[in-house]
């Protein structure tokens, strides 16, 4: 498989990257100098994790997740040269809204971002009388626009497309309940104009047979990239174990037209709590991605997660080496 021709996209020379360790035969790898977001990064935070970050002018810019020590769930702006050492703004972002209603403070958490037609989208887990899909855009990561709840409560993990399919906007949701969540299978919308959503499509449901990890629910992870294989779509698989939910990270390719239509799906998962950060922190076995950023040229793939909803890590992987594991061990 020639690596400079799958992904489709710009390229970005500076993505973070490292080598994958001597003697790892591992698909996805971690950063040598994980987590890149400590816990108290700022002053406010209890901890900064599930955080979406995405290429802003020569570096990078992003949402991050930061529960605050009343344990309030709080979404921040922050920056990157590199996007290894980040600085993340001190105070929660101010939402600029036209209706009270929509715009009185709530909590946010998970946030997801993918710049489409010249703006930033931003998306995330929104409080309104019940957990539902909240969304926003920004120019500058200054000034934050928010928009219209995309769904009723209950959903969670609502993921835009980072391009319009036939004409629509695409978000990728899990409904869910009001708690957390026993069950869960990953759905796609569709909308003109980011604020009616409807042709509603079963993607994924979780699976027991032969892939434990992601027997009790799923969920989209990062903004799916484009590929000529179809779009990667990275997501959260969730077993429950005797001592509660361990979260893991599968890849799903899906179709590039018909995005329901799942291609290939992995068998086993690739990437599992277990660096002493994934698995011990406010909530233990937690790896949770929510951002990937590629590099077309390369075929590097640089993935932001969540450990143990207390820090922030990144994964790397190879586009070509992927896919073809992904395709060789599908339980699809
Ligand atoms: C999910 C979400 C995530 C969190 C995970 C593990 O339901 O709330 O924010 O990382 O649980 O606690």
């Amino acid at each position: 498989m020639n690596r400079s021709k799958i992904i489709v996209g710009k390229p970005l020379p500076n993505i973070p990257w490292e080598k994958r360790p001597k003697g790892s035969g591992d698909v996805v790898w971690r950063y040598s100098g994980n987590p890149v977001i400590p816990r108290d990064i700022v002053p406010c935070a209890n901890s900064v994790f599930n955080s979406a970050v995405v290429p802003f002018g020569k570096g990078y810019a992003g949402v991050f997740r930061v529960d605050d020590r009343t344990r309030s769930m709080r979404i921040h702006a922050g920056r990157s040269k590199d996007g290894i050492r980040f600085e993340i703004d001190p105070d929660p972002i101010r939402w600029i809204c036209d209706d009270p209603e929509i715009g009185r403070f709530v909590e946010a958490y998970d946030p997801r971002v993918v710049e489409i037609e010249g703006r930033y989208l931003v998306t995330w887990c929104n409080n309104y009388h019940g957990y539902t899909i909240g969304m926003g855009h920004t120019e500058d990561f200054e000034k934050f626009y928010q928009m219209e709840n995309s769904f009723l409560p209950f959903n969670r993990n609502g993921v835009l497309f980072p391009r319009k399919i036939k004409g629509d906007y695409v978000m990728l949701s899990r409904p869910s309940d009001t708690g957390h969540t026993p069950f869960g299978d990953i759905f796609v919308s569709h909308s003109p104009d980011l604020v009616h959503w409807g042709r509603h499509r079963h993607v994924m449901a979780p699976r027991k047979d032969r892939a434990n990890w992601q027997s009790t629910k799923i969920g989209a992870g990062p903004v799916p990239i484009e590929t000529t294989e179809g779009w990667l779509l990275f997501y959260h698989g969730v077993l429950t174990s005797c001592n509660g939910f361990v979260y893991h990270m599968g890849a799903a390719l899906l179709d590039l037209e018909q995005p329901w239509k799942v291609r290939y799906r992995t068998g086993p998962y690739l990437l599992n709590p277990r660096m002493l950060y994934e698995c011990v922190g406010d909530v233990p076995n937690v790896v949770f991605p929510c951002a990937a950023l590629s590099d077309p040229p390369t075929g590097r793939i640089a993935i932001y997660y969540g450990a143990a909803d207390t820090v922030t890590g990144l994964a790397l992987a190879q586009v070509d080496e992927l896919i073809e594991f992904i395709k060789n061990n599908s339980e699809h």
